[in-house]
């Protein structure tokens, strides 16, 4: 089999999103997503400028091999736009072999490890009695875990809480808007939040919460330390991590388990954290990391020092990457939760699914490959719309992690 073509797509059904869809000379094709939030125009050039003619010709068989040649062969290692790129290729040569196959993808990748994949979605609120309300309306709904972001008393606009239905960061304006931080304030009512939601929704249930890198190590111990006792299922980018070894601070002094990685790409971003046991779940998502060729081997180094994956799953990647999460999830034994904020009707009209979700758990079925088709025609009625997220500012005016 030779790979003919590759064709970069980039549509707005609700929100934007980069598709890549790579053709062979035995008519079977496969999918990838290459949706970088905020930055999907750059991805696309990368796509169609420097990698489509190093493909043409090749075996799409060949995914090790031709991952290795886009990574290594371009000098140039790393980086969310690199990896972004590189990883809609990988997944769908995946998606080629697994449908050429006619199996479904994690039939490639270690075939089923459990029956169906639990998934974490969010429940947020203006302010404490409006997010306690939302979380039990999530809970109704079937969820079994759920991320819990709230407004801060004294705050006027903070990451993780909007007043649409669901939460979508980017805006589609002609440059970022801006939200507030203080963290004094956050720290003061984040745990008072936790003992409301805990004792409203009793111990059984999964509750998540994500600090958004905005934290001192030492500020994210105090946090991690004062919801001990409220179990939290996993207390997400609690610092930055350019440097891992801030975790190190934040390890030695809670319980609460960590999660990290939804802006990493590669291995190197998170290889110390996973040898140091420093965190407890990774959250580096199959499109963002390179796609499903690294994720396995990520994955593996995982397994080796109890680290499981939380793969992050937002609304601003396609169901493409949707679908390469579950195959990936499915197969390897140290799966932990996949995020699911689930997609506004645009966007399932252009991309329809084989994976099923209820209550709480996404389950595949026998569909070979991804399972996953793009509309094409449908997809061009959506133009791409310039959108950005946003930034964050203190309250003095200071930039500040977003
Ligand atoms: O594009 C950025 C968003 O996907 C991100 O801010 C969402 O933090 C996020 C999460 O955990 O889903
Ligand atoms: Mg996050």
């Amino acid at each position: 089999m030779k790979i003919t073509g590759l064709k970069v797509m980039v549509c707005s059904p609700g929100r934007n999103f980069v598709t890549v869809k790579i053709e062979t000379d035995k008519g079977v094709f496969g999918l990838g997503d290459a949706t970088l939030n905020g930055r999907e125009k750059a991805v696309a050039a990368y796509l169609e400028s420097h990698l489509t003619s190093c493909l043409i010709g090749r075996d799409p068989f060949d995914t090790e091999d031709i991952w290795n040649y886009l990574y290594k062969g371009a000098y140039w290692r790393r980086g969310p736009v690199t990896m972004t790129a590189i990883g809609a290729v990988d997944i769908a040569l995946w998606d080629i072999k697994s449908k050429a196959l006619e199996v479904p993808l994690y039939q490639l990748l270690g075939g089923k490890s459990r029956n169906r994949l639990m998934a974490y979605t969010h429940a947020q609120g203006q302010d404490l009695a409006e997010t306690v309300e939302d979380v039990v309306a999530v809970k109704e709904q079937g969820f079994r875990a759920i991320r819990v972001q709230s407004g801060i008393p004294g705050l006027k606009k903070v990451y993780g809480v909007s007043d649409k239905e669901s939460y979508e960061p980017a805006v589609k304006s002609s440059r970022p808007v801006e939200e507030n931080w203080s963290t004094a304030k956050y720290l003061e009512f984040i745990p008072k939040l936790f003992s409301a939601v805990r004792k409203e929704v009793g111990a059984d249930i999964h509750l998540l919460h994500d600090a958004h890198h905005r934290l001192s190590p030492i500020e994210a111990a105090r946090l991690g330390k004062e919801l001990e006792s409220y179990h939290l299922y996993w207390l997400e980018d609690a610092t930055a991590a350019e440097l891992q070894d801030r975790f190190r601070i934040i390890r030695q002094h809670t319980t609460t388990p960590l999660a990290v990685g939804e802006v990493f790409n590669s291995v190197y971003d998170c290889h110390q954290l996973m040898i140091e046991h420093l965190i407890d779940y990774i959250r580096m998502t199959v499109a963002h990391g390179g796609g499903i060729t690294p994720m396995m081997k990520i994955a593996n180094l995982a397994s080796f020092h109890n680290i499981k994956t939380g793969c992050h799953g937002p609304s601003d990647l396609s169901p493409i990457n949707m679908a390469a999460c579950l195959h990936f999830g499915m197969a390897i034994n140290n799966y932990g939760i996949q995020e699911y904020m689930g997609y506004p009707q645009e966007t399932a009209d252009v991309f329809s699914t084989s994976y099923k979700f209820a209550d709480g758990y996404f389950t595949l079925d026998e569909s070979p490959g991804l399972g996953v088709n793009y509309d094409e025609k449908k997809a061009k009625t959506f133009p791409y719309e310039k959108a950005y997220l946003p930034i964050n500012r203190l309250e003095d005016g200071t930039l500040w992690d977003w």
